[in-house]
């Protein structure tokens, strides 16, 4: 006879299975922030897509709604080596929105830019096939402010500091060019199935 567990509780093994190497799995959700939440008002919000400093595509708060949204579950990976299963969120999809913007990559890297002045690289090859979103809501609800409302790129598969907060502009780059942490010692790449953590991790 095969036993599953008992409902509702996944057996340890499995749990460990889904755990990257050296994360650990915590069921808070911990904000981590270079510094004071930025306050950004839906009637100022803008989301650009640019290139060689020229506007691709851009969005007002009210466009973007009127996007084709989808939801997506994911366990999320900090560097910091907390992990947290199974986080729902709702957002457009980074290939949505460049159909929608009909914006033909101009290069393969991009650099996120965010209202409080952070940066991150993330090649195009990590966010197309749905692997990457714009995300505004998060459990059901609007995206909280520290977590990165009113919206933050989401790209589950790679260390959260990829995962841009209160994004502004989504910046096709000419190469991959380091963001924020990625200047400050941290991977490139950031996967953490290969404990990409600091630059010279392989
Ligand atoms: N704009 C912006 N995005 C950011 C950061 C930040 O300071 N500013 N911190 C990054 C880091 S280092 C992490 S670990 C995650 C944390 O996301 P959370 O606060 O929702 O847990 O956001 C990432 N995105
Ligand atoms: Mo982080």
């Amino acid at each position: 006879m095969v036993t599953r567990g008992f409902v509702g509780r996944r057996p340890k093994a499995d749990d460990a299975r889904r755990l990257p190497p050296g994360q650990s799995l915590t069921t808070d959700f911990p904000v981590l922030s270079l510094g004071p939440t930025p306050a950004v008002r839906l009637e100022r919000w803008k989301l650009a897509i640019t290139h060689d400093r020229k506007v691709l595509a851009s969005w007002s708060w009210e466009e973007f709604q009127a996007l084709p949204h989808t939801p997506i579950t994911a366990d999320i990976h900090c560097v910091t080596k907390w992990s947290r299963f199974d986080t729902q969120w709702e957002g457009v999809t980074i290939d949505a929105l460049l159909l929608a913007g009909g914006v033909t990559p101009p290069t393969q890297f991009v650099l996120a830019k965010c209202y409080d002045g952070y940066t991150t690289n993330i090649p195009l090859a990590d966010q197309r096939g749905a692997q990457a979103m714009i995300a505004t809501r998060y459990a059901g609800e609007p995206l909280a402010a520290e977590h990165g409302g009113p919206a933050r790129l989401l790209v589950p598969h790679l260390y959260l500091w990829k995962s841009a907060k209160w994004i502004a502009e989504f910046r096709f780059v000419e190469w991959n060019a380091p963001g924020f942490w990625e200047e400050r010692g941290y991977h490139i790449r950031g996967d953490p199935w290969q404990e990409q953590r600091y630059t010279n991790d392989p």
